[in-house]
């Protein structure tokens, strides 16, 4: 049953009203949810300059090459400092375009200073060609600073086309060889367990990205982790059920947040839940699953198809910018039996807990409403994809 809470939430329940302070309670919750989302994570981009370094940054943060706030690609940076490309929906994740490593005076221990190597949490280091000796130096200092890497060899179609030509062509087995190669050369530089993928920066769906992605998530902590979650790009229904997960995760804190603020009654209903926190986090999930105009027009153009057909498959929510106070009142009023009929349930099997009143309701309501939410966001936002992915329909004559 979708309402059905753990035993860890009824005892966290219980736990905020026998403690009786509530407003500490409810500064505790904010803080906790609040330093969740301001994690910061800064991801270092490098390699040699026409590697395809900005290209990837704009593709992981779902931008295209001419949209603003994207890193401009094709030309070279004269600079030594590096730049920052924040992701577009979370500030404080960001992406670090580097200088190129390809001039003959490049010295890894100088360049890693001069980028001030300690501000990031990983560095990846991108190539489109084979193995230079400006990468293995790199590589090797980066693992003495104590840092991560990983290697992306990007542009994986050009050796594709190339190896095409020849007779015993076996795709799988060219990036199996590439691969290889890379591993090789990085376990050369002193790398014991080279982490290597293969991707096209127009292609994230495709190749490797999806190894890289589950890598990096399986190497960062908790809170990194949920804001590196939430930062991809919408370009795979494995990536919505994610993201989906994530922030399930969270529903519990804010519904206990609800209840510990001593939320007020709603006018017209008989119930008590903070309204404020609903579209706030409703808006956010509307935003993680790309369920908001600014999204849906870059979708839109960058599978060339129009923005209303994209549109046209959303049929349980309304947009990011739609969720008012207003709308989560009628949700509300709407959904008022389920949740009390939730509610109900949880009376009558968890004894103690009927005491509890407003809060267990606002509790209630509030973790009812942000579920149901999630659940009907994210199958809105799987439809856009497959929509989105869909072959064009013929054009008529
Ligand atoms: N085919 C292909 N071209 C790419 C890829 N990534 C980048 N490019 C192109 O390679 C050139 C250099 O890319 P850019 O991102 O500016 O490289 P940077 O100098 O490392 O920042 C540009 O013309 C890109 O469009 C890729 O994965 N596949
Ligand atoms: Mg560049």
């Amino acid at each position: 049953m979708a309402g059905r809470l753990s035993r860890r939430e009824i005892e966290e329940l219980k736990a905020i009203f026998e403690r009786g302070n509530l407003t500490a309670a409810a500064a505790e919750l904010q803080e906790k949810l609040e330093s969740l989302k301001s994690t910061p994570l800064d991801i270092a981009i490098t390699g040699e300059t026409g590697a395809g370094k900005s290209s990837f940054i704009n593709a992981i943060l779902g931008l295209h090459d001419d949209d603003e706030g994207a890193a401009k690609t094709g030309v070279t940076q004269t600079t030594m400092e590096p730049m920052a490309y924040p992701h577009p929906r979370l500030p404080n994740v960001k992406l670090w375009d580097l200088p190129g490593i390809g001039t003959e005076s490049f010295q890894a221990d100088k360049y890693l200073n001069q980028v001030k190597f300690n501000n990031y949490d990983f560095f990846i280091i991108i190539s489109a060609t084979r193995f230079t000796s400006h990468q293995t130096t790199l590589a090797r200092e980066i693992h003495k600073m104590g840092k991560r890497f990983y290697y992306v060899r990007s542009k994986v179609v050009y050796d594709l086309n190339a190896e095409k030509r020849k007779k015993n062509f076996n795709e799988a087995r060219t990036l199996q060889e590439i691969k290889e190669d890379c591993i090789k050369n990085l376990r050369k530089a002193g790398e014991a367990s080279p982490r290597v993928f293969l991707l096209c920066n127009w292609e994230l769906a495709n190749y490797d990205f999806q190894l890289l992605q589950e890598t990096l998530e399986n190497e960062l902590d908790d809170q990194k982790r949920h804001v590196f979650i939430l930062a991809l790009p919408n370009i795979s229904a494995k990536i919505l059920e994610k993201k989906k997960a994530e922030l399930q995760k969270h529903i519990s804190e804010v519904a206990l947040l609800s209840c510990a603020i001593g939320a007020l009654p709603v006018p017209g209903l008989s119930l008590v839940c903070d309204v404020a926190i609903l579209v706030v986090h409703m808006k956010s999930y509307c935003e993680a699953f790309g369920l908001d105009d600014e999204s849906l027009s870059r979708l839109a153009e960058q599978v060339d198809k129009p923005v209303a057909e994209l549109k046209s498959v959303i049929k349980k929510g309304p947009l990011a910018s739609a969720i008012t106070k207003e709308f989560v009142l009628t949700v509300l009023s709407r959904s008022l039996c389920g949740a009390l009929m939730v509610l109900e349930f949880i009376l009558n099997f968890v004894p103690g807990l009927g005491s509890l009143a407003g809060g267990g309701i606002s509790f209630v309501t509030t973790r009812y409403m942000l579920q149901s939410f999630l659940d009907e966001a994210a199958e809105d936002a799987q439809k856009v994809l497959t929509k989105a992915l869909e072959p064009k329909a013929e054009e008529s004559i």
